[in-house]
């Protein structure tokens, strides 16, 4: 039985839901106990982070080390490549993702609430997030997913990341423009059928999130 401990706005969570469905195993969602950081959560999961798992007594946090675990214990489908070079280089592309982009798209969650917005800091940070999509357009190529036809781990984060940036476009007029590989890729990455269900739940998520911060 696995137990996901999750936010419903959290993007690493999400990243883990895209995987335990792509692998169509059983899986509940919970909350932490008293919120993530808790005393009460930390008890359970020293990290204090979500996303963390519980498998049959088995516990871990951080989203890559439980993608994977859940890609060794579950190979099937599998969410890596066999070979070792293209393996590290879908590993590189998935911590580009979640060192380099997530906490970047994430830093805006408190520019969300008009009372709140710093406009020096939302164009510094709109000037990085361009460099590091250009980055990421030349380290990635999208063929049409990360690693070809099959959804990979190294694909996942990049669901919430994507509909974080459009909200962003939307609300704040952010000046940053996916180069076009990335855009192509994000259009194969949303349509696929194992991420556009779970795309459409974060997406619904985050316009509910966001009218709570638009409205403050
Ligand atoms: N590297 C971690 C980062 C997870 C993370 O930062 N989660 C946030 C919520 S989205 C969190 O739990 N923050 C609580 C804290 O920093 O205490 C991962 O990939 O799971």
């Amino acid at each position: 039985m696995i137990t996901l401990y999750n936010v419903p706005v959290s993007s690493y969570g999400s990243k883990i839901r895209i995987i335990l469905d792509h692998k169509q195993l059983d899986w509940t969602e919970i909350p932490p106990p008293d919120g993530y950081g808790s005393g009460a959560y930390k008890a359970i999961i020293p990290a204090g982070t979500v996303p963390a798992i519980d498998h049959d007594g088995f516990r871990l946090a951080d989203s890559e080390a439980i993608a994977e675990y859940l890609d060794t214990v579950f190979p099937t489908p599998p969410m890596r490549p066999d070979a070792p070079q293209a393996a590290a280089s879908a590993r590189e592309i998935s911590r580009f993702h979640d060192t380099r982009i997530e906490p970047l798209v994430r830093s805006y969650f408190s520019q969300v609430t008009p009372a709140n917005r710093d406009a020096a800091l939302i164009a510094a940070n709109a000037a990085l997030l361009q460099t590091r999509l250009d980055d990421l357009a030349a380290i990635a190529a999208p063929a049409p997913l990360m690693t070809g036809d099959n959804l990979a781990i190294a694909d996942c984060g990049f669901v919430a990341s994507f509909t974080i940036i459009a909200l962003l476009q939307d609300i704040l007029d952010l000046p940053v423009t996916l180069p076009p590989a990335i855009a192509t890729y994000r259009e194969s990455l949303l349509a696929h059928p194992d991420v556009a269900g779970e795309y459409a739940r974060y997406r619904a998520v985050l316009d509910e999130w966001a009218a709570t911060k638009l409205n403050a």
